[in-house]
């Protein structure tokens, strides 16, 4: 995400926006409005929105683990099987992880880490195919298009026929969106960006739809849910992306909010509900994929830090509510002993970031306390 690796992109963007502006195809054939409204009401009959979790029905509570505190830290495991419904692996599902070279594939690590949510009874999902990030030399090294898409083709099918009924959900692409479209264009610049242009969302999206029929296909970014005219921009184009996708017959499911929330802004509640909306009227739905609190500008100590998170993310719930329970709500990693936040947006006091539902010590925070209440 965000700001602390946005403004190296700004300076090589060389995607061409024109290319995939608002009312502009995305890459795949183009159909009708009609069309587009028949394949939705047909997905709405089909899967009706919000129906794995009608009123009554908790919505699950899942966060993303990683496997270097898992041998090291036997407290850590046990908070993944005390709180979560999903356990997810954060990172060894990425392209870098999964296959480092052309022939190789290493599924261990993300083996572990899904069998530890399945052997115990938990739900996980995968995070992610396409993403500007965690892509090895090898594959950056490659400047024929077809090529390319090859590639990409057959990695999509060969994971997710690996974790076919095991990854219900798939982070199809993540962060494809421009990190700040009023100055950027559309979409954010990557190799896939360089190489396929935006045809590569619908080409990633349709490998996924035939890999894997009964998996979640998520689009997944972040910068979702704040007040302002950027923020304005991304839904708006999360929108005309969705729109596209089903204009040329291509499946989507749902909408991942990453929900890296900084606390010293404000959540748009009534943007978020119209955007939730606007989405279920597509058949869609949203899930909070990476909830976490970036603190770094919040003044004082943890009861001041515990107290501005409560709002921030109260306000969230409130918005992504609006239009309907989410799919799921889902933190970027489960306690503040482990988080990139303080790596990143480290405080200026120096003191410790509290990003994650629970503390340092394993103790939930009064926010966590309030998700809880929210999804029961
Ligand atoms: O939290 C993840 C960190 O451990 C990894 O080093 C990093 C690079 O793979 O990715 C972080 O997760 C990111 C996620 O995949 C996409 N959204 C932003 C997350 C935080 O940077």
């Amino acid at each position: 995400m965000g700001r602390e690796d946005s403004r190296g992109d700004r300076g090589h963007f060389t995607g061409n926006p024109k290319q995939a502006a608002p009312g502009h195809s995305i890459g795949a054939a183009r159909l009708t409005r009609r069309s587009l409204l028949r394949a939705a009401a047909a997905t709405a009959a089909v899967v009706p929105f919000g129906s794995a979790h009608a009123a009554g029905k908790p919505v699950p509570f899942g966060g993303a683990i990683q496997i270097e505190y898992l041998d090291s830290d036997p407290a850590y495991a046990k908070a993944f099987l005390d709180h979560c419904d999903i356990i997810m692996p954060m990172n060894e599902l990425k392209f870098s992880s999964l296959h480092p070279a052309r022939e190789a594939f290493n599924f261990a690590p993300a083996d572990r880490l899904v069998d530890l949510a399945t052997t115990n009874g938990r739900r996980s999902r995968g995070h992610t195919h396409v993403w500007w990030n965690a892509l090895p030399a090898w594959l950056q090294a490659i400047t024929d298009p077809a090529e390319a898409e090859r590639v990409l083709v057959e990695h999509i099918e060969t994971v997710m026929d690996r974790y076919r009924g095991r990854l219900d959900s798939w982070d199809v692409v993540n962060e494809v969106i421009a990190h700040d479209p009023t100055e950027e264009g559309v979409m954010r610049d990557s190799y896939w960006m360089r190489i396929l242009g935006p045809r590569h969302v619908p080409v990633a999206f349709a490998a996924a739809a035939r890999a894997d029929p009964s998996a979640r296909l998520i689009l997944n970014d972040y910068d979702l849910e704040f007040a302002g005219d950027r923020y304005d921009r991304r839904r708006a184009i999360v929108l005309e992306m969705v729109r596209q996708l089903q204009d040329a017959g291509i499946r989507i499911d749902g909408v991942g909010i990453q929900g890296h929330l900084y606390a010293d802004l404000k959540i748009d509640i009534p943007a978020l509900a119209r955007f939730g909306e606007a989405l279920k009227s597509l058949g869609l739905s949203l899930l909070i994929s990476e909830l976490d609190v970036i603190d770094w500008n919040i003044r004082g100590g943890p009861d001041e830090q515990d107290a501005a998170a409560l709002i921030i993310v109260g306000d969230l719930l409130e918005g992504v509510f609006a239009s309907g329970r989410p799919e799921a709500v889902i933190t970027w990693g489960i306690t503040d002993r482990y988080s990139w936040i303080p790596d990143v947006m480290p405080r200026r006091d120096g003191k410790p970031s509290r990003p994650l539902p629970l503390d340092a010590q394993y103790r939930p925070k009064p926010w966590f306390e309030m998700v809880r209440r929210r999804l029961a």
